[in-house]
């Protein structure tokens, strides 16, 4: 894999031309007000079945990338050699996956994002698809999103989209209420950055 120092690196021209997305026929999303009060305090809320319709879409987006790694934009493998399972990750790829793009254009993400976060408006930032096979032994290290994002403040949100079941102990996790804490929680083992 494409990787300097234990990171990934972009494999392809990931900016390019600038792609239009036609906002005015985005479907908007009812969000109720005691769902984005438990966003706002809490930090994350659980919203089931919002996207069933769009899982076969983007798990054929997703298998583009897995089946192609290195014509997308920072594929990364994080499992060491001979280690069971895959971890692998990869972002920045939502204009070169027709599926990602049909999602981000079509389906009530943005909707949602733009109510969630309190705003007129939304503005996207970036996909990022993690994969873990089953029997994979890492995991995601704790972490906060913000210190390694080119934006700050408060009012961002990340949608997060599962493809499959996973059981409670290997799935995603958020501490309630941490966002709150003001601290900022960089990731582990980047250069530079403060340990958790
Ligand atoms: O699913 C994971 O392992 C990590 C997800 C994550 O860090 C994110 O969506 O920002
Ligand atoms: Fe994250």
């Amino acid at each position: 894999m494409n990787q300097k120092d234990g990171y990934n690196e972009a494999t392809v021209d990931w900016q390019g031309a600038a792609t239009p997305i036609d906002t005015s026929v985005m479907p908007q999303y009812q969000a109720n007000a005691e769902d984005i009060e438990t966003f706002q305090n809490e930090g994350a809320v659980l919203l089931r079945g919002v996207f069933s319709d769009w899982i076969e879409t983007l798990r054929k987006g997703l298998q583009r990338n897995l089946d192609n790694p290195r014509q997308f934009a920072f594929p990364c493998e994080s499992n060491p050699t001979g280690a069971p399972g895959r971890f692998f990750d990869s972002y920045c790829n939502w204009r070169l996956i027709p599926e990602y793009l049909d999602y981000i254009s079509h389906s009530c993400t943005a909707s949602m994002a733009g109510q969630f976060m309190g705003g007129k408006s939304a503005q996207f930032f970036h996909e990022h698809a993690f994969l873990k096979a089953p029997g994979t032994q890492r995991a995601t290290p704790w972490h906060q999103d913000l210190p390694y994002y080119c934006v700050d403040g408060s009012r961002t949100a990340s949608v997060y989209v599962s493809l499959d079941q996973a059981d409670a102990d290997v799935a995603v996790r958020f501490v309630k209420g941490s966002h709150r804490w003001n601290r900022l929680f960089f990731p582990p083992n980047i250069p530079g950055w403060s340990q958790l």
